[in-house]
């Protein structure tokens, strides 16, 4: 087998709540007078920490704000966040994510998340996940987010494995960034996909169990 295990990003690629940043990014958008928050925007906000996310609202206006500020604006989107995650369940893990991890498994390989959110153990508690993965590196254990590797790196680290034995699955072009520079194969969705230096290109995730020969 080509793998021996398998890095998996969490919001836009293991679960949908993708959609959820960009609705609390818009919700407090709107809160401080700017209109023109769009999905557009909202792409340069995938893969990178909630800081760096929130200097793509902050560029829309002319106001300046302080660090502490800063940081309130960024709690007070963690909140509306955090409020839609509050209503997601087991449901929300689709039977084809469901089912690619299990043939994974089966096969004997170890499955971990790279992700940059510090809402990771929520969210992986509330899909019913919380003890599923073999290690979880998360925006609560790095100090450079995505496109840096470090994320990824520290996901190989705990496997004990090296880059070149796991593949990276990645929606955003900083996390495939991320993976390609840390020395990963990355498997990339959607705009993930459009990066250039990507070894696959996925039309749908269940496509991984294939590049991983469990089909
Ligand atoms: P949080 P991923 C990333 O998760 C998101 O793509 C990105 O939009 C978000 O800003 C970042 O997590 C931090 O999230 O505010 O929950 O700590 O795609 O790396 O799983
Ligand atoms: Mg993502």
């Amino acid at each position: 087998m080509k793998y021996k295990a398998v890095i998996f990003d969490l919001d836009g690629v293991i679960c949908s709540t993708d959609e959820y940043h960009y609705l609390a990014w818009k919700a407090l958008a709107e809160m401080l007078g700017i209109d023109g928050f769009t999905r557009e925007d909202n792409k340069l906000q995938r893969g990178v920490s909630r800081m760096e996310s929130l200097e793509v609202v902050l560029r829309k206006t002319r106001t300046v704000y302080t660090e502490e500020q800063k940081t309130a604006l960024a709690e007070t989107k963690n909140e509306i966040y955090k409020n839609m995650l509050s209503g997601m369940s087991e449901k929300d893990l689709s039977e084809e994510v469901s089912t690619t991890l299990y043939k994974l498994r089966e096969k004997g390989l170890k499955l971990a998340i790279g992700s940059s959110s510090k809402n990771t153990p929520f969210i992986l508690e509330r899909l019913g996940l919380g003890a599923y993965f073999d290690a979880v590196a998360d925006g609560n254990c790095v100090t450079r987010s995505k496109p840096d590797p470090e994320v990824f790196l520290k996901a190989a680290e705990m496997l004990g494995f090296k880059p070149s034995e796991c593949l990276v699955v990645e929606d955003a072009a900083a996390g495939a960034k991320a993976g390609v520079d840390g020395g990963f194969d990355v498997a990339g969705l959607g705009e993930a996909g459009d990066y250039g230096k990507t070894a696959y290109r996925l039309k749908a995730f269940s496509d991984i169990a294939k590049i991983c020969e469990c089909d």
